[in-house]
């Protein structure tokens, strides 16, 4: 029997195993130990200041000029604003940026020094489950590529089903540089009318 197997037939709880042998926090009289651990073996950077991390709007639900009843799990395409907000962040290298996602987006950063218009927006793939628009699919100088919105658990009782589109992707930047971020939902960074590009915006690093 495994050890984790033992524990949880004999109905040891999380809280119960640090008090046996082996399950204790690392202490040491100066805390060394402590701080390796939490440093999981790496280097460990102080990441402290406004330039530590910063937060984006992706995608907001918008009260334009009537109520938005959302209960209990609605999310309606046209009561969404299509934009970056703000657009432009700034952090210091090493820092995080979390994407606050409201609505059906997709989070696609690209490198150093990319312009929308070097994005080759006829390489699409189909979200996971359909209908739903096509994902931009450039992988070229690509640096992520968040959650497919189309996979995300259902939420119950939607009519027509929608998938939950509210979430959190945060994102740490290690070097330098002035990064692209886009929504990869094509008909949100391009505008099918007039062809402009929308939803997109920049993560500047510094040194
Ligand atoms: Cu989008």
């Amino acid at each position: 029997m495994k050890r984790r197997e033992f524990f949880e037939r004999a109905g040891i709880g999380s809280a119960a195993l640090v008090t046996l042998p082996g399950f204790a926090p690392a202490t040491s009289p100066n805390g060394t130990a402590a701080r390796q651990e939490h440093d999981h073996g790496g280097k460990h950077d102080e990441m402290e200041g406004p330039l530590a991390s910063a937060d984006v709007s992706f995608g907001q639900w918008d009260l334009d000029d009537s109520p938005l009843d959302r209960f209990p799990n609605n999310s309606p395409r046209t009561r969404n604003f299509h934009h970056l907000t703000p657009d432009v962040v700034e952090i210091k290298a090493g820092g995080s940026v979390n994407f606050h996602i409201a609505g059906f987006h997709h989070v696609l950063i690209y490198d150093d020094g990319t312009q929308p218009k070097d994005i080759n927006t006829t390489l699409t793939r189909p979200p996971t489950t359909q209908p739903a628009p096509p994902l931009i699919d450039d992988p070229v100088r690509r640096l992520y590529r968040g959650l497919d919105p189309s996979v995300l658990p259902l939420l119950p009782g939607s009519t027509p089903p929608q998938p939950l589109q509210d979430r959190v992707e945060t994102v740490r930047f290690s070097n330098p540089g002035k990064f692209l971020v886009m929504c990869g939902v094509l008909p949100h960074f391009v505008d099918p009318v007039t062809g402009q590009f929308i939803m997109f915006g920049y993560v500047k690093v510094r040194r």
